[in-house]
C-alpha cells in the first residue's frame, strides 16, 4: 500500500531525516522518504501490519504534524 501524508513542521534535512526514520521504525512499514519543498511523507507499508494512524502517531511523536 502507498499513501502520500502532508507533514507540517519540516525545515531543513535533518527534519526530514528524523520524519523517514521515526516512520521507518513502524512495524510494517517498508519506504519512507519526505519531501521538504512538498510538506509531504510518500509512505509504503503493509497494510496487514502498518495502520495510516501507526504512521501518522510516528510523525507526531517525532514532532512534527501529519493531518
Ligand atoms: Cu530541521
Amino acid at each position: 500500500m502507498k499513501n502520500v501524508i502532508p507533514v507540517k513542521g519540516m525545515s531543513c534535512g535533518g527534519c526530514k531525516a528524523a520524519v523517514e526514520k521515526a516512520v521507518g521504525r513502524v512495524p510494517g512499514v517498508t519506504s519512507a522518504q519526505a519531501s521538504l519543498e512538498k510538506a509531504e511523507l510518500a509512505v509504503e507499508y503493509d497494510e496487514k501490519k502498518a495502520a495510516l494512524e501507526d504512521i501518522k502517531a510516528a510523525v507526531r511523536e517525532a514532532g512534527y504534524t501529519a493531518d
